[in-house]
């Protein structure tokens, strides 16, 4: 069916009065890589950990210029690594259990993949900040008593081999597509990560599975 003279119009004249609209509405514009974007993030529990919290990012051109995560109910006394996830053929969310491939009841962090993707920035609280440093325990903030409030400002995007350039990363988390998993839980509540209830890491035999596991998630959506 084709559409009469006045139908054109009519969608003509409404497109156009949307546009000074979406002009104004600059937290639903996705070309405007310049402006600086907020994005909140609820971080919910994965595999039982008991653990929560928030996080906030402002992200303009292809730098974080801060993020504040504050989280709670996690292992004391213990480092949590925690990042910023994105793949391109991620699904751009928290995983569940139903990626738990080899059914062992844990949902260990290559599992979570097809959910938030791969590691694009590590936000550890001094030096390097890239995808080189995620298990570099040392500089990731730890839970005195469960709980930690972590700032940093100033994180360049960078380009990551396989997922993208920095701008494009950059663009793909201001569009929401962005994921922040903190890591680490102790399984059989010893105090500690060890290796006795879950064994070693997939991603670093050296060291317990509990402290690579994801321990809370959230994606980081426009406001
Ligand atoms: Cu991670």
């Amino acid at each position: 069916m084709a559409l009469g003279g006045s139908a054109v119009a009519l969608l003509a004249a409404t497109t156009l009065a949307a546009l000074p609209a979406q002009a104004h509405d600059d937290k639903n514009d996705g070309r405007d890589n310049d402006k600086n974007v907020t994005l909140t993030a609820t971080l919910t529990q994965l595999n039982g950990s008991g653990a929560s919290g928030t996080a906030k990012a402002v992200v303009g051109n292809k730098m974080i210029k801060r993020i504040e995560v504050h989280a709670n109910g996690l292992t004391p006394d213990a480092p949590h690594a925690q990042h910023i996830h994105f793949g391109q053929q991620a699904l751009h969310e928290c995983p569940t259990l139903a990626l738990d491939s080899n059914n062992d009841g844990r949902l260990n962090t290559v599992e979570g993949i097809p959910a938030y993707g791969p590691v694009v920035v590590s936000l550890n609280t001094t030096g390097d900040t890239t995808p080189a440093s995620l298990l570099a325990v040392a500089r990731f903030p730890v839970a005195d008593d469960g709980s930690y409030d972590y700032k940093r400002k100033n994180i360049k995007f960078t380009d990551v081999a396989g997922i993208g350039k920095a701008k494009d990363i950059a663009q793909a988390v201001r569009e929401g597509k962005g994921v922040v998993v903190i890591h680490g839980l102790d399984y059989n509540h010893n105090g500690t990560y060890d290796f006795d209830s879950a064994g070693a890491s997939e991603l670093n035999p050296d060291l317990p599975a509990e402290a690579t596991d994801p321990a809370a998630c959230g994606v980081l959506e426009r406001k």
